[in-house]
């Protein structure tokens, strides 16, 4: 792929991270890096991005970066180990069949990657078997989507979100997910007074500015949406026109009013005020993500929360409908090629023949199936078994992310045969391959992704590629040709492929289904190259809104509302395991932290693996705040940072999803999660097993930082970037007979000079070790939690640093605490002293102070709350 000079200029493309999909300005910066901003002309954020987005110029350096291809761990050319993947890949169908193979894609391909993977497997290959980390994030939307309108289509757009006058967010916490539309929403209450009720068993960040909080209890949404749609009915809030479009609506009702409130737990005041909102407006948009699709009864969640908007005949109109925002940037795009085991390519039926028909003409393939292929869950399993025997995974990390994450990683160490396309080699999936391909990062690579509200959107190029990396579309046709289909895989590059894909989204739309592009078919390069963001359908027949007039894309054009009724999370409580697990996201780092790890300034948010635990159940089982807990499940465990909060509910734990075997062993959270699916949807139930937490018992903490990478082999340890080098939490059952010799292994500085004070007998050391006059590193150790200032500490390696081990900022250099705001790099000691000592008493008045929460915004929510910390002080004094 060549890159012109003319390319040094500003390049708009878009943020690789959340389905929010912003548009962004990128330049080089003339020293190897990328100067990143809000693109201000993209619908989607019109400017603004989160600590993410504008922290992606940390993430494009060459550290850790996977530069050319390698089979068992050696360097190969291109050509010999292409050649190798196509030859295991058909000796592999030849003795085994085509479903003896399978792809593990993403839905943070472009969707030209995402065409390619899914025409290979499904037209040439002639297996359904390619599923996608889709079915853990969007699965359950999908198939209610399907059941409700006969297709997979989001009906809301971003603008519903301004125009609303309620907007209620089930099991999604937009606030740290999708930030630059939390900040429209709150931009809208600021304007209007939108109203906003938030349904989420824990208090997030998205609780700030909420005029409702339900804590329900965890996966009862079913019973809490059918006591709302009861609520409709006996107050005659329905639209009796709109219903004459609807199947179903007497059996819904029906189930509805049988509900109770008993499994919600909430308060029978809090549901009425709820439903009296929900009546009371009729602008209604409701936001929903993962607390909702990753559950066993996410598809009825979804139908549920549709029931509602149906029978109010609130869809499709401006400032009302249901709202699924999506996790990934190109989650919708990989929805309509079609990447998921059970669909064809755009939102044609794998079950259709007519469908199948025309796709397999379109393409002049050999065979499409006609059954789906297995789903990510069952398709591990199928690895496990040995059924599958060669595998590619595409930019994903299933070791870390699928459910009981640890028997997924023995599996894939034990396949015959497994490729992974990364973009390095430093994950928990790819040291477990027999090949990796080394692929084109964001801001090297070409193509479009589809966000939320199904704008289309570029991401452009703004550098070469480093070394061998090639782009995905590019390592699956040079397969695709080398298995023996030179000419059908024969692209010039990325247009042509949208091309193809925008041609065959016609035949769709000839089938009257609604993903129809077809009017971009015949975009010129230098077009496609141009390409504005666009909001589909973009066919002859430009449409712009769904399902307002109450047709769907059902056999008849009926709308259908699908009777549901509440269930029990799959895990079932045992007496060893009594508590329920609930997991997600925090606001500054990304899945599996392979990029945004990389960053000092998302890393400095929250350094390490933690746990929610409420005050009452830390105290029963004695456990102190800033102690470590031991969280174990019928299939694995983790040790985590005890955080006491009242955040979340008696008997319900919180941890976060990103730390791996790379950053903290003991902090691979799926290895709890039970592999429980959905029976519909097969996504699994990430956010409900059942667990059993007790105090680890911990014989010495530590903590360290360095200007190298430190390797520790305790016990418990996690390792975060900083700007000057890295910092790590450690700690063990047993203390090191020989501190020193244990710190100069960590290090790996067998030889530095080093300055001391040990205490064998309390178990206490602290030990530093100097270049000249340079700190190399630094650890402190004791029996106890440490109160040290760390973030002080982080930033002296590298500089002289006399009193380093002391462990405490000089007097004249207060320690800035936890960074809160990232793009200032403002910590928490830092806003409560202002608060404190400068009388501060608004988010406002700080962001005055010291800027903090005044660039991107994202810290905001966590502001509020520490002047709420600070006013609850006062009040107590
Ligand atoms: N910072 C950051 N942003 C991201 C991502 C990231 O990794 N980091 N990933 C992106 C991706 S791929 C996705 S899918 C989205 C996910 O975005 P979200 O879905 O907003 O994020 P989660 O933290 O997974 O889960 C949201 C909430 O669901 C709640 N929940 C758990 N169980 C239930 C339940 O039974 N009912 C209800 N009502 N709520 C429940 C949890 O307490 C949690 O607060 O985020 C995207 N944005
Ligand atoms: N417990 C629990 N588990 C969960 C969830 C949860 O809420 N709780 N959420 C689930 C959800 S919603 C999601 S979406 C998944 C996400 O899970 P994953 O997709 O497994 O996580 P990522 O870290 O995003 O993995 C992306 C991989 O692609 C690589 N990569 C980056 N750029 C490129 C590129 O251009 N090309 C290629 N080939 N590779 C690239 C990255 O280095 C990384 O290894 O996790 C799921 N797992
Ligand atoms: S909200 Fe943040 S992470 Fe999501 S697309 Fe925008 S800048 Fe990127
Ligand atoms: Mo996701």
């Amino acid at each position: 792929m060549s890159v012109g000079p003319e390319i040094a200029a500003e390049v708009r493309s878009t943020c690789p991270y959340c389905g929010v999909g912003c548009g962004i300005l990128l330049r080089q910066d003339g020293a190897g890096g990328v100067a990143v901003k809000g693109d201000p002309e993209h619908p989607a954020n019109r400017g603004r991005l989160c600590s993410k987005g504008a922290a992606l110029g940390e993430t494009v350096g060459l550290e850790g970066r996977l530069l050319a291809p390698q089979v068992n761990g050696q360097e190969r050319g291109w050509d010999e180990t292409l050649d190798l993947v196509a030859h295991r890949f058909r000796r592999t169908i030849a003795d085994h069949g085509p479903d003896s193979v399978a792809f593990y894609v993403s839905g943070q391909m472009l969707t030209e990657d995402y065409y390619v993977a899914n025409k290979l497997m499904k037209g040439f290959i002639g297996s359904a078997n390619i599923d996608t980390n889709s079915r853990l994030c969007m699965a359950s939307t999908v198939a209610g989507h399907r059941r409700a309108f006969g297709t997979d289509t989001v009906p809301g757009t971003y603008e519903d979100l301004e125009e609303a006058d309620l907007i209620v967010l089930v099991g999604s916490n937009l606030a740290w997910c999708h930030p630059v539309l939390h900040q429209r929403v709150l931009a809208a209450k600021a304007a209007k007074g939108t109203k906003i009720v938030v349904v989420d068993p824990r208090r997030t960040a998205t609780c700030d500015g909420a005029d409702l909080h339900l804590p329900l209890a965890l996966g009862s949404d079913v019973a809490l949406f059918n006591l709302l749609l009861a609520a409709i009915y006996e107050g005659g809030a329905f639209d009796r026109d709109y219903i004459r479009q609807v199947e179903g609506f007497d059996a819904a009702v029906t189930k509805a009013m049988a509900a109770s409130a008993e499994p919600t737990g909430l308060r029978s005041d809090l549901i009425a005020r709820f439903c009296k909102m929900w009546l009371g407006h009729e602008k209604v948009v409701t936001v929903y993500s993962q607390g909702v699709n990753q559950s066993s009864a996410g598809t009825d969640k979804v139908n549920a929360i549709l029931n509602c908007h149906l029978a109010t005949g609130r869809i499709g109109k401006p400032g009302m409908g249901p709202f699924s925002v999506t996790g990934q940037p190109n989650a919708m795009g990989g929805r309509e090629v079609g990447g998921l085991a059970n669909m064809l390519a755009c939102h044609m039926a794998l079950e259709d023949p007519g469908h199948r028909a025309a796709v397999r003409s379109f393409w002049d393939a050999p065979a499409v199936p006609d059954r789906p292929g297995l789903k990510a869950v069952e398709m591990f399993r199928a690895v496990a078994e040995g059924r599958i025997k060669a595998l590619w995974v595409m930019h994903s990390n299933p070791a870390v992310t699928l459910p009981e994450a640890d028997a997924v990683q023995d599996a894939i160490a034990a396949c015959d045969f497994t490729v992974v396309s990364d973009i390095t080699a430093e994950t928990d999936t790819a040291r477990e391959a027999h090949v990796l391909l080394p692929a084109a990062a964001w801001s090297e690579k070409s193509g479009t992704v589809t966000n939320s509200d199904r704008t289309i959107s570029r991401q452009r190029a703004v550098r070469a590629a480093p070394g061998q990396a090639r782009p995905d579309w590019w390592h699956m046709a040079e397969i695709g040709r080398r298995m023996g289909w030179p000419r059908t895989f024969d692209y010039s590059g990325p247009a042509e492929i949208f091309r193809e894909h925008a041609a065959l989204s016609g035949i769709a739309g000839g089938f009257g289904l609604d993903f129809d592009i077809s009017g971009l078919a015949g975009i010129s390069d230098s077009d496609y190259d141009r390409l504005a963001p666009v909001r589909w359908p973009v066919a002859s027949r430009q449409g712009g809104r769904f399902f307002a007039d109450g047709r769907s894309f059902h056999p008849g054009g009926r709308m259908r509302m699908v009777p549901v009724a509440w269930r029990a999370p799959a895990a079932r409580h045992a007496p060893r395991f009594p508590f329920r697990l609930n997991t997600g996201r925090i606001r500054d780092q990304w899945h599996t932290m392979t990029r945004s790890g990389l960053s000092p300034r998302l890393s400095a948010h929250l350094a390490e693996p933690f746990v929610e635990i409420h005050p009452a159940d830390a105290r029963r089982l004695k456990i102190a705040p800033d102690t470590l807990a031991e969280v174990t499940s019928p299939s694995g465990r983790a040790i985590l940072r005890a955080q006491v909060t009242d955040s979340v509910q008696p008997g319900t734990v919180f941890a976060p999803m990103h730390w791996t075997g790379q950053t903290a062993p003991s902090g691979r959270i799926d290895a709890l999660v039970a592999a429980a699916t959905d029976p519909i949807s097969g996504q699994p139930e990430s956010k409900a097993s059942v667990c059993a937490v007790a105090p680890f018992a911990a014989g010495y903490y530590a903590f360290a930082v360095s200007a190298s990478m430190p390797a520790p082999r305790d016990d418990y340890w996690a390792r975060a970037r900083t700007a000057a080098g890295w910092r790590v939490e450690i700690a063990g059952r047993t203390p090191p007979a020989d501190w020193d010799g244990w710190a100069r292994s960590l290090f790996d500085l067998p030889e530095a000079a080093a300055e001391s004070v040990v205490d064998p007998a309390r178990g206490a050391a602290r030990i530093a070790f100097h270049d000249g006059g340079r700190l190399l590193a630094a650890v402190f150790a004791g029996p106890e939690p440490l109160g040290l200032m760390r973030d002080h500490l982080a930033g002296l390696p590298g500089a002289e640093a006399p009193h380093a081990l002391s462990g405490q900022a000089p007097a004249d250099m207060p320690d800035p605490g936890p960074t809160l705001c990232s793009c200032f790099g403002v910590g928490v000691n830092t806003i409560l002293t202002a608060i404190e000592t400068e009388g501060l008493m608004s988010v406002e008045a700080i962001g005055a102070a010291l800027s903090a929460g005044t660039n991107c915004g994202s810290c905001r929510p966590e502001i509020a709350a520490l002047l709420d910390r600070a006013g609850r002080k006062e009040a107590a004094e």
